[in-house]
């Protein structure tokens, strides 16, 4: 297997979950300015989009769009348990959670890397959007649970993480929803985490 990746960016998810997997993968990375890859293929013919991330099986299929990639490597290394049973309702759920992350979440902190800055105004907006979403998947944690389908790391887990990270970016700090700073705590602890992140020269953060 092949993931394409841009170091940093939501590709970090399905490199955690491969981690997490125990997959025997290589990765390429992706500077998707030029839409060159590192090992010189045109990404473009890669990924329509452009954008990151693919991941390319041994027989030369490609899957693209993360949601898509983390439920395939879910199903793909069902011994790592990264998500419920296939036609569960709890598998259900953590559909929602993927699609909620990639809709509604990773969507809200585009604005936030735009080039030119967005004007204060328009950035406060863009802040209350985003926090309201934040607020929403905190709120979820708030029975106690350790990750977003309990007690066991999913690939939704692995998304969530790779977003979260861009707080930074913004105007709110992470301190400010207390189960997902605990939650980031308890992620980074997880050896296949460290190990994507290492890997993504994001070792500072841990
Ligand atoms: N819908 C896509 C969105 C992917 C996406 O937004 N990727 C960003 C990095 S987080 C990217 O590659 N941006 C560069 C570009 O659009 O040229 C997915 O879920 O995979």
């Amino acid at each position: 297997m092949k993931l394409y990746i841009r170091p940093r960016s939501g590709s970090l998810a399905p490199h955690i979950a491969l981690h997490e997997a125990g997959a025997r993968f290589f990765v390429d990375i992706v500077d998707t300015g030029s839409k060159k890859t590192a090992t010189g293929e045109d990404y473009l013919l890669i990924n329509k989009m452009g954008y990151v991330p693919t991941l390319e099986l041994d027989n030369g299929a490609f899957i693209t769009e993360g949601p898509a990639i983390l439920s395939f490597i879910a199903d793909y290394f069902p011994a790592a348990k990264l998500s419920p049973r296939a036609g569960t309702v709890a598998r259900a759920h953590m559909n929602g959670y993927l699609n909620f992350i990639a809709a509604e979440i990773h969507k809200s902190f585009s604005p936030f890397f735009a080039h030119p800055p967005l004007e204060t105004d328009t950035r406060q907006k863009m802040q209350a959007v985003l926090n309201r979403k934040i607020d929403y998947i905190n709120g979820e944690f708030s029975d106690g649970r350790d990750y977003l389908m309990g007690k066991s790391f999913s690939v939704a887990d692995a998304y969530l993480l790779a977003v979260l990270r861009w707080l930074p970016a913004t105007d709110e700090g992470i301190e400010n929803w207390p189960f997902l700073a605990d939650f980031m705590t308890r992620a980074k602890q997880r050896p296949a985490v460290r190990e994507a992140m290492i890997a993504e020269g994001i070792e500072d953060e841990l």
